[in-house]
């Protein structure tokens, strides 16, 4: 169960760490806890329930460990500062493993009676030192129950009391008052009330008190007799299966805050069609901007035509202008994300290559319809006619002159016959006008029908224009599209992670009800 959490916890930070790269994810929500190293699989299959003393500067907790010793194994008295370390007391016979966590001060007992318990004294937490705040937090999560420790007058220590108020309900509580020989029964009722507040329903107290006098008439017995009575398999199975439940389900509320920053489905439709209404009102600027420099370029065009085949004409239609315009369309784009609460920086990753192709794309485009304009001049009909018409300037003339060749054979035939004479000047006359127009008319619409240069060229700049634009609209419409699908693959991931953490969270622990365990823990609410 540990092992799970240990394992869902790198899988989630590793999630984290490349989304946030990749720029889904911001810094502005909570980090996520660190990688914990879990001790419990290295104390066998069957593991000592670990009970830890915690509280302020001189409430007593090390004078409680010793007590349970019955000699000195952690420093306690009124010279501070006071230990910077843990002291841990186990059975002797139980193997201690190797615990990764440091400044641990160890000592063993016989007592056959706390054999499965591990006992901990924490350094005192209230201290302004940051290193024991910090050994205390490191230990937390391996601890399943927490005694802590109070006197009567300062039950409600500042970092202490915020520490059960936030970590409350992921551990196991218990209370001592401790010099109680000092204490009044209203101050033991106030911490009870208190308590209540915090989420105990009925919290478990002990009034403890280690001058001589009180030895054998306080609650000491009894506490340790209530920890004797938890550490059993089942009990530390329970708490160990809550805890982890505990921090799974603060993951699993992570990790719902981080989708939040991922934006919905609808918003990124509305960004398609916005971009649509965007690009038009752009792509017509442009149109317009582009209009009074093209007549030069075609004219430039018509006139070097022949050095198309030798030379690369050099197109200068996308200038800083042009470059501002459709940077103001992308930029407009990006702040339109940003409205709709969508994730900015990995549309802009998208984005940011297109911006700087965007005129080596229109001038490839443009330079290219150019080309074909001049090599494949005039509509498809002017073609077909023009194709026509070359054909008749060789077939109508050869045609007519063949007429003409028949009618004077023929014509010299017949006058032979009748003897006349078969050749008069109005023959002459038609003949040459016959041959004349059968020549002169492909000449003349081949002649008129000829596109010029100039007005193919100005075609193919206009072309070349709008399918560079359309290019680019295309272009930005994909990106958009990337970055939907790159969303949705780690929406995939995230769900994934939030389904482990759930496969986790729904198993019940069953804790019986109204025993002295319930009243240590503050109800979960998942
Ligand atoms: N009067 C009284 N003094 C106590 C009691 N328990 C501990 N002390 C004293 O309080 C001081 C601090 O105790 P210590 O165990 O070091 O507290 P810690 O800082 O919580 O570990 C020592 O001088 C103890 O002798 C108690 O029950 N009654
Ligand atoms: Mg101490």
């Amino acid at each position: 169960m540990a092992y799970d959490y240990s394992e869902l916890l790198q899988r989630t930070q590793n999630w984290v760490q490349q989304a946030h790269e990749l720029g889904w994810l911001n810094l502005s929500l909570p980090n996520l806890p660190s990688k914990e190293e879990n001790i419990y699989p290295s104390f066998g299959a069957e593991r000592p329930l670990i009970v830890a003393f915690l509280g302020g500067t001189g409430v007593g907790k090390s004078s409680l460990l010793n007590r349970l010793a019955g000699k000195t194994i952690a420093k306690s008295g009124v010279a501070r500062p006071t230990s910077k370390e843990v002291t841990l007391f186990h059975h002797h016979e139980m193997t201690l493993p190797h615990l990764p966590l440091t400044d641990i001060r160890v000592a063993n007992h016989d007592d056959a009676t706390q054999k499965n318990i591990v006992w901990l004294d924490m350094p005192d937490f209230d201290s302004t030192d940051t290193h024991n705040k910090k050994l205390v937090l490191n230990w937390l999560p391996h601890i399943d129950v927490l005694i802590y420790v109070v006197s009567p007058e300062r039950y409600r220590d500042e970092k202490a009391w915020q520490l059960l108020l936030s970590q409350g309900a992921s551990h196991a509580w218990l209370f001592v008052m401790n010099q109680w020989d000092r204490g009044q029964i209203e101050q033991a009722a106030d911490f009870e009330k208190q308590l209540k507040i915090a989420g105990f329903n009925a919290p478990i107290i002990f009034k403890t008190s280690c001058v001589p006098e009180s030895l054998e008439t306080d609650e000491f017995k009894a506490l340790a007799e209530t920890i004797t009575s938890l550490a059993t398999q089942k009990i530390i199975q329970q708490l160990e299966q809550r805890g982890v439940q505990i921090r799974v389900h603060a993951l699993q509320q992570q990790l719902q805050n981080y989708l939040t920053q991922f934006g919905s489905e609808t918003a990124l439709k509305k960004l398609q069609s916005h971009w649509s209404a965007n690009w038009k009102n752009t792509a017509t600027q442009l149109q317009q901007g582009f209009a009074w420099r093209i007549q030069p370029l075609a004219e430039n065009f018509a006139q070097h035509t022949n050095d198309l085949l030798t030379t690369t004409q050099s197109i200068s239609l996308w200038d800083d202008w042009a470059q501002t315009r459709f940077d103001d369309a992308l930029n407009a784009l990006a702040i339109d994300a940003q409205t709709l609460e969508l994730p900015i920086a990995p549309l802009e990753m998208q984005l940011f290559a297109l911006r700087e192709h965007a005129q080596k794309q229109l001038h490839s485009h443009v330079e290219f319809q150019t080309r074909q304009a001049l090599a494949q001049r005039g509509n498809i009909v002017q073609r077909a006619l023009l194709k026509l018409m070359r054909v008749a300037e060789i077939v109508l003339p050869l045609a007519a002159m063949s007429w003409v060749g028949f009618q004077v054979f023929n014509g010299y035939y017949e006058s032979n016959q009748t003897h006349e004479h078969y050749l008069n000047g109005d023959f002459a006359i038609h003949s040459a006008l016959v041959c004349g127009l059968a020549w002169l008319v492909p000449f003349f619409i081949l002649k008129k029908c000829q596109p010029s240069l100039e007005k193919c060229a100005l075609r193919g700049l206009n072309k070349g224009i709008s399918h560079g634009l359309a290019y680019l609209n295309q272009e930005v419409n994909a990106a958009i599209e990337q970055f939907q699908k790159q969303r949705a693959a780690q929406l995939e991931t995230a769900n994934m992670l939030l389904s482990s953490c759930e496969s986790i969270t729904k198993i019940p622990v069953e804790i019986e009800p109204n025993s002295a365990l319930e009243r240590m823990l503050i109800p979960k609410k998942l």
